[in-house]
């Protein structure tokens, strides 16, 4: 029997439609759901909608609705979102199923009769959109003032009658537990923050339930009291399951305990204190992990709907297709630090990703194959010497995508997929097909070469699928017409072996749709904002005397000191100058081709033309800025930035010194 793999995600408010960060999470779960099904296991995905509480009631009031109908409204919103998104969960929960309501009743009168929770008064503060409760130093800031420690909006006093869970009976019982399992809470550093926080500090009996509003399941034995949104939220990853106390169903008996629940790092808290401790007074399994990812930023603010920069995913997916907008938002999330998007970006890792590097290598040797083998993909049957490191570089990509979805770095698995696509970019470079179609002789080596091609599409449209599984189809599709061919992207296993045979006359797609079409930049930006708000000023644009104090050498405005983590963010690596040409109409300008290992050429433009000539740079490795947004510079594309010394002169100006780096360091080399 298949290994099981239950994977949760938070329940989003349906207090309003989910923007992309929420969705982020959707995604990232459905690529773990999606490896993990290529792996050969059980399955099963749950996620669905937190849709009581304070915050809904009062937005249905508002719109003048029920708060029924208006959860209806943005179940079937965010459903939607999450059926153009792709995501292919196994069980949808809504908070509101009459199933659920009577479980979370039997969860809460069992907890009561065994004297788990008891009946007392509430005097604290209270944070309506974020339906917490603070206690008084908790809820002051500095200046005085009291807000909420989560969002930072002001709170109000509430004094209630309330009944409340006895977390402190279970401090210890929890304290020993994330002891003894050390991969309960990741990532460690957020299990660090949350141990030294907020349980060592001693863990305060918390409030369950609200006589203040009715839009909530009410205590069976006390209805004037509904419970408290988070025990009624929480308790959707075991009453999905058909768990209700006296009754587990199969489901339950399967599945649980999860074997990683997914949530965002403002609610670990109520996961890795308040979860735990209600699963240990029911005597039910803990989930085996708790993982809390970072937020998205819309550029560096965070997304709100009040600030208006809250973007959504049905209108990226509209703009940029769906597995695009997939793809975007699960390479540019860190492990660890928040991770920001913004459309020019995306653009510029549209076109050098998906275009250049996936989109290219796909079209490009399915035209090859239908040009010099009328569609039929060639037998290997000689090697050339390049076969080996290839194969190798796939192969062991196979095992690195792994190793990082495996762990959930799942932006890193992102970059070892597009290593293993740069790689078979790279094989097109150094064997030249078009060259070797000119030569009869070189028939075989031909034939080889886009053999070993296919192979490398097969694999990597494997590795992608839990990333992009419209894409990988469509791959599929292209080298596999019409099922001729034995290629089947459905097991990781498949994936692990580079030189699977295929059936003779196996054909690629004789009319192949191309992939992923280069946008411009500007054109796309119109599409989306239109005409007059690409004309309105930027709001962060600075006024021109400013920029003008720029030019003139203005000293950049260093903070004092920079954590290690900021500094690692710039990635440095060494390049060799393989060619390099002055720009046209500028005195200041060099275009440097590069060399940095990756098998692409890079192309940087630099305001070094005063100090050096063409010729005295070529050949010369030099300390580049690799992941520097892309940017136009007198028109041309620049792709990173080249690191020189600039030595004030006493007329304002400024030497310019590069800075070498030593002939026997490698191109591509890390620099820290
Ligand atoms: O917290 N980037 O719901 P929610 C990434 N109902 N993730 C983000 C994000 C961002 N900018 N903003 C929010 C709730 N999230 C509760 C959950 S679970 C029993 C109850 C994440 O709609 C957030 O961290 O506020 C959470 O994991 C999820 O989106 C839903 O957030």
């Amino acid at each position: 029997m298949a290994e099981k793999f239950f994977i949760t995600t938070a329940i989003p408010y349906t207090s309003r439609k989910p923007h992309i960060g929420n969705t982020y999470e959707l995604i990232m779960c459905d690529a773990i759901a999606r490896y993990q099904r290529l792996l050969g296991k059980d399955v099963f995905f749950l996620t669905g909608t937190d849709e009581h509480g304070l915050k809904i009631e009062e937005a249905a009031k508002e719109a003048g609705i029920t708060p029924q109908s208006y959860v209806d409204n943005i179940t079937g919103e965010l459903k939607n979102i999450w059926s153009i998104m792709d995501i292919s969960y196994d069980k949808f929960i809504r908070t509101t199923d009459d199933y659920h309501v009577k479980a979370v009743q039997k969860i809460f009168n069992k907890l009561y009769e065994q004297g788990d929770i008891y009946k007392g008064e509430y005097e604290g503060w209270y944070c309506t959109p974020c339906e917490s409760f603070w206690t008084e130093t908790q809820a002051l800031s500095e200046n005085g003032e009291h807000i909420c420690p989560d969002c930072g909006r002001p709170v109000q006093k509430s004094k209630e009658e309330a009944y409340f869970l006895k977390l402190s009976k279970y401090q210890e019982r929890l304290e020993k537990y994330i002891d003894e399992h050390p991969d309960f809470i990741e990532p460690e550093a957020r299990k660090k923050e949350m141990v030294n926080n907020f349980i060592k500090p001693g863990v305060q009996d918390l409030c369950i339930s609200r006589s203040t509003f009715t839009w909530g399941v009410p205590v069976e034995f006390d209805p004037g009291h509904v419970i408290y949104v988070w025990i009624d939220a929480l308790s959707n990853y075991i009453t999905a399951l058909g768990y209700a106390v006296d009754e587990k169903g199969e489901l339950y008996q399967k599945y649980w305990p999860a074997d990683v629940q997914v949530i965002g790092k403002d609610i670990l808290r109520f996961h890795t204190i308040y979860w735990p401790v209600i699963l240990m007074a029911l005597g039910e399994p803990l989930p085996k992990k708790i993982f809390g990812h970072p937020w998205l930023l819309v550029g560096d603010e965070k997304i709100s709907k009040s600030r208006g920069n809250a973007i959504y995913a049905d209108d990226l997916a509209s703009h940029f297709g769906t597995d695009a907008v997939r793809y975007y938002v699960l390479s540019e999330m860190p492990f660890l630090q928040d991770g920001s998007i913004t459309y020019e970006n995306f653009i510029a890792k549209f076109n050098s990703d998906l275009a250049n590097t996936l989109g290219n290598l796909v079209n490009r040797t399915v035209a090859m194959i239908n040009k010099y083998f009328d569609g039929v993909i060639p037998k290997s049957t000689v090697a050339t010497e390049f076969d080996a490191d290839l194969i190798s570089t796939v192969e062991g990509g196979v095992k690195a995508v792994a190793e990082k979805l495996d762990t959930f770095h799942v932006a890193d698995a992102c970059d070892e997929i597009m290593a293993v696509l740069r790689r078979l970019n790279k094989y097109i470079d150094e064997t030249m097909p078009w060259a070797l179609s000119k030569d009869e002789d070189k028939r075989d080596v031909l034939g080889t070469v886009l053999y070993n091609l296919i192979e490398g599409i097969r694999i990597a449209a494997t590795l992608i699928t839990p990333i992009m599984p419209g894409t990988a189809k469509k791959i599929e599709s292209q080298i596999n017409a019409e099922g001729t061919a034995n290629i089947i992207v459905t097991t990781w296993q498949d994936a692990e072996k580079f030189g699977l045979e295929y059936v003779d006359g196996a054909k690629v797609n004789a009319a192949p749709e191309g992939m992923f079409a280069r946008l411009d930049e500007k054109k796309k930006l119109l599409e989306i904002f239109g005409e007059e708000a690409m004309n309105a000023p930027k709001t962060e644009e600075k006024p021109k005397k400013e920029k003008k104090e720029k030019k003139a050498h203005k000293e950049p405005e260093y903070p004092a000191e920079i954590s290690i983590e900021d500094f690692c963010k710039v990635k440095l690596i060494c390049a060799k100058v393989e060619a390099c040409e002055s720009v046209e109409n500028s005195d200041k300008l060099l275009k440097l081709t590069l060399n940095d290992g990756s098998g692409t050429p890079r192309q940087v433009v630099s305001g070094i033309a005063k100090a050096y000539t063409p010729d005295a740079l070529i050949g010369k490795k030099v300390i580049v800025v690799a992941n520097l947004a892309p940017a136009k510079l007198r028109g041309v594309d620049s792709n990173g930035m080249i690191l020189a010394a600039g030595e004030k002169q006493a007329d304002g100006t400024e030497k310019i010194t590069v800075s070498f780096l030593d002939d026997s360091i490698k191109e591509g080399t890390i620099i820290r």
